[in-house]
């Protein structure tokens, strides 16, 4: 099976001129890197190196452990790890990132003159002297999946299995609404290349640790609903995540927990942050709510169905500004 046509040729064709006419490429992930930001970067990073080019995969924050399977991390490399000054690039590609300062501390070392901006968050500013923002792709992988065919760079095993773990991460297994014939097409054809389906499931859902399977236990005793069911929170708080021995990244998927009660639309999950002075919210709705809205009005930002923003204060201060700001919101059904 075949993907056919291009899309965004002549953006793609733009940004494959500015890649060829430079040797040293600096690739920016955003802070607290997911499976798309990481699985772009590594795949592009790897392509890149394959041309002949020196790439370098920066981020503020190191990879979760779930994702150390991967190949090409010898490319990578944090903030912590390599001084602005080492980095000379002729061009920055900032991968899923809705504006350069999603990239954190990373930003400073993108020198470049030219910035290149792949992403597909509807809230994406706009950045970069090549913008190519396509709110259709279920996973910023997809468009660098389409930028590495137009670039002629071989998509070997390696490059493939980055760039599904990209789609199946931002899709959440192909379940979300996000989820396209075309991301199908795309996915199909990294499984041609020799992807397998079943050992990525394997590695990203059923490879938990005990500690983070704690942390659920805990944070479970917190599941409240609201709005006639329509609405759903649980708490992550500093004391949780010391009990449970578990990681903040082990708490990133907990607010998958409340979206799965039927009837709920909106889910939010509170972490508290380990210093607590603010609070991490994630937000997740079902079918219709557009959260990033929600996450606009409290700083933050994201897609439709998935966003986030941190809220300074308290943990009791944080739950209280977020309940006031979603009891002022026309949401919500009697029935
Ligand atoms: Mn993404």
């Amino acid at each position: 099976m075949m993907t056919g046509e291009i899309p965004h040729r002549d953006t793609l064709e733009r940004i494959v001129g500015v890649l060829r006419k430079n040797k040293d490429i600096l690739i920016l992930e955003h802070e607290k890197p997911d499976g798309d930001s990481i699985g772009s970067g590594l795949a592009l990073a790897m392509a890149l190196s394959s041309l002949g080019k020196k790439a370098i995969l920066l981020s503020q924050d190191p990879h979760p452990a779930m994702y150390d399977f991967l190949p090409g991390r010898h490319l990578h490399t944090t903030v912590s790890c390599i001084e602005p000054e080492d980095v000379d690039p002729g061009v920055t590609v900032f991968v899923d990132c809705t504006g350069p300062d999603r990239a954190g501390k990373a930003l400073s070392y993108a020198r470049s003159e030219t910035w290149i901006n792949l992403d597909h968050h509807v809230s994406n500013s706009g950045f970069g002297q090549i913008s190519l923002v396509d709110l259709d792709a279920a996973a910023t992988g997809e468009l660098v999946f389409f930028l590495l065919k137009l670039m002629g760079a071989g998509i070997n095993l390696d490059i493939a299995t980055c760039l599904y773990v990209a789609l199946v991460t931002d899709t959440g297994g192909f379940r979300y609404q996000n989820t396209t014939p075309r991301c199908f097409h795309v996915a199909a054809e990294l499984i041609d290349k020799g992807v397998n389906p079943s050992q990525v499931a394997d590695q990203l859902y059923e490879a938990r640790s005990f500690s983070s399977l704690m942390l659920l236990k805990n944070a479970l005793h917190t599941l409240e609903v609201y709005k006639n069911g329509q609405l759903a929170s649980i708490d992550v708080t500093r004391a949780m995540l010391e009990d449970s021995g578990a990681s903040l990244e082990d708490a990133d998927s907990v607010v998958n927990y409340p979206r799965s009660i039927a009837g709920v639309e909106v889910a939010l999950c509170f972490k508290e942050s380990l210093d607590q002075t603010a609070v991490h919210l994630s937000l997740r709705s079902r079918s219709k709510v557009d959260v990033s809205k929600i996450a606009g009005l409290l700083g933050g930002g994201g897609h439709p169905r998935a966003a986030g923003a941190v809220i300074e204060g308290t943990f009791e201060q944080a739950k209280a500004r977020v309940f006031g700001v979603l009891d002022g919101l026309e949401i919500w059904t009697d029935s």
